[in-house]
């Protein structure tokens, strides 16, 4: 994990003493405080999910209530101890756990829903329900969230709306800042501001909500969430195909959304790197749904209401794309189990890059035709490097990308034995200042993090820099608000 090296812990901050620790006792029960003069006693909270990030925490808070929170941010206000506040820690860019001594705010027990209502389906929940519990709740109600996400069995709803999480069906449902109609927020100095009973439309002055969604926990502290959900679909399809090129992939993708139009609801596309890594992970529990290896694949589904009129149009979609050799190879699933199967060769790929002792992760938007090229780029970057490649002495395993065509969004991850500044430094700022080149983003759904604080200026303005520190010292006056991070 990371050791900050090249960073100072800020003298602004006051360290953790006996009379703070009181304090908390004396608001909280007893099962709500976490406290270990030994850090690596609280492993789970403060290391993140790819091992990469390690933090030095000896306290986690967990309040029950709203109220206790808000009590703890004003107290941590007035001491000046820097929070950070921790969902699901499913985060990828290092901003969900401490970079020092910060106390971990758990989310965790702020987990209830508080209402659904079927006929407009607006659901509101406490922003620590696991977005699998929210889901599962609401397809017993007709519905389910309108995003979905490999790490849904562990992130939270508050935690995807505090990084934006954008996920495998933003194509059909859209980002978080249209679907979510209020927050519930506890500001640094313990103020509550909510907007929970916001409508569907509401145009009374500024729309203050967005200033938290995507703001990574550097502004306040999201404890509740009102959300637009959707109706549960009927039927639903998946096909897993296999194309012969990166130009295939966009023709297919032009080719489905004009003829699987309004049922089409995720477009994934992966490269053949990427499903030779997941299956060194995963084909002992999960065949492989094709007998050959293809340069890329694509993974379609469709939701809709009919499963005659979805079969046909599915169908037919396929014959002519095989027919016409854009598609060389592929599957549909023929049942519920086959379907997640499918999935699975898409969702496991973080995970499969990850294993393998360290992943250098980038998460970017480019223009559709420049998707790929940023993954050609680092393989032949690493390959003049004589730095990848099968044989163990060979520090990077593979550079592999996948993602979400349908959003202009590409996943590179280079996995690698384990982590090494070396490898860092051959890639950063190297696949910045590419995707800046090209007009693309840094961050396209993950943020930034700690891991791409240095590099915000390659996708922003000075001027909106500014403008984003002016509203950082207005609303967080002693920066107790996960420090160290992109701002
Ligand atoms: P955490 O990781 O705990 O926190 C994330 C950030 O939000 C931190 O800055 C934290 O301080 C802040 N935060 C958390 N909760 C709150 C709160 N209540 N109030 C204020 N700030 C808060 N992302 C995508 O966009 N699309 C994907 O498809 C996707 N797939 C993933 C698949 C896997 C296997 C994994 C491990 C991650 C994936 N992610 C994806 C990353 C994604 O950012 C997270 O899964 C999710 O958004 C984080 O939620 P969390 O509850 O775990 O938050
Ligand atoms: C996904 O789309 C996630 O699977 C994770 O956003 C991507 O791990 C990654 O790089
Ligand atoms: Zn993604």
């Amino acid at each position: 994990a990371e050791t900050y090296s090249d960073i100072q812990r800020s003298a602004q901050f006051k360290t953790l003493n006996s009379d703070d620790l009181e304090y908390f006792q004396s608001i909280l029960a007893k099962n709500e405080i976490i406290h270990s003069r030994d850090p690596s006693d609280l492993e789970g909270y403060n290391e993140d999910w790819m091992r990469k990030y390690r933090g030095q925490s000896q306290l986690v808070l967990r309040p029950k209530s709203v109220e206790h929170l808000a009590l703890i941010m004003n107290y941590c206000n007035e001491q000046k101890l820097a929070v950070v506040p921790q969902g699901g820690n499913t985060d990828l860019v290092g901003a969900s756990v401490p970079v020092f001594d910060e106390i971990v705010l758990s989310l965790a027990n702020l987990n209830k829903i508080r209402s659904f209502d079927p006929v407009s389906g607006i659901l509101k929940c406490d922003a620590g329900v696991i977005l699998e519990t929210a889901d599962t709740y609401l397809r017993e109600n007709g519905h389910i969230f309108p995003l979905d996400l490999g790490a849904k069995g562990s992130c939270h709803v508050g935690g995807v709306c505090a990084t934006n999480a954008g996920g495998l069906r933003l194509l059909r449902y859209g980002s978080l800042h249209g679907s979510v109609l209020g927050l519930e927020v506890v500001m640094p100095n313990g103020e509550i501001v909510s907007s929970m009973d916001a409508l569907r439309k509401d145009n009374t002055g500024y729309d203050l909500k967005q200033l938290f969604i995507g703001a990574e926990g550097t502004l306040g502290v999201i404890t509740g969430v009102s959300i637009l959900t959707q109706p549960l679909p009927k039927a639903q399809n998946v096909a897993f195909l296999a194309v012969k090129d990166y130009q295939a992939v966009q023709d297919v993708f032009v080719k489905a959304k004009g003829e699987l139009a309004e049922i089409l609801s995720a477009f994934e596309f992966m490269d053949k790197r990427s499903i030779q890594l997941t299956k060194r992970h995963i084909e002992k529990d999960t065949a492989f749904p094709l007998e050959e290896e293809y340069p890329f694949y694509v993974l379609i589904e469709t939701s809709g209401s009919s499963k005659t009129h979805d079969d046909e149009k599915l169908e037919t979609f396929l014959e002519s794309a095989m027919e016409s050799e854009l598609v060389i190879d592929g599957t549909i699933a023929q049942d519920k189990t086959e379907l997640q199967n499918l999935w699975k060769w898409r969702e496991m790929i973080p995970e499969s890059s990850q294993c393998q002792g360290g992943v250098y992760k980038y998460d970017v938007s480019l223009p559709l035709k420049d998707l790929y090229s940023l993954v050609t780029a680092v393989n032949e970057r690493l390959a003049a490097k004589d730095l990848v490649g099968a044989e163990s002495e060979k520090p990077v395993i593979a550079a592999v990308g996948y993602g979400h065509v349908g959003d202009g969004n590409l996943h590179l991850n280079v996995a690698t034995r384990k982590y090494s500044k070396e490898i860092e430094e051959v890639l950063e700022p190297f696949v910045y200042e590419f995707v800046s080149q090209k007009k693309g983003s840094i961050s396209a759904e993950h943020g930034l993090g700690f891991q791409k604080k240095k590099y915000i200026g390659y996708t922003r303005s000075d001027a909106e820099i500014n403008m984003m520190k002016d509203l950082k010292k207005h609303y967080d006056p002693n920066g107790i608000m996960n420090p160290y991070k992109f701002i």
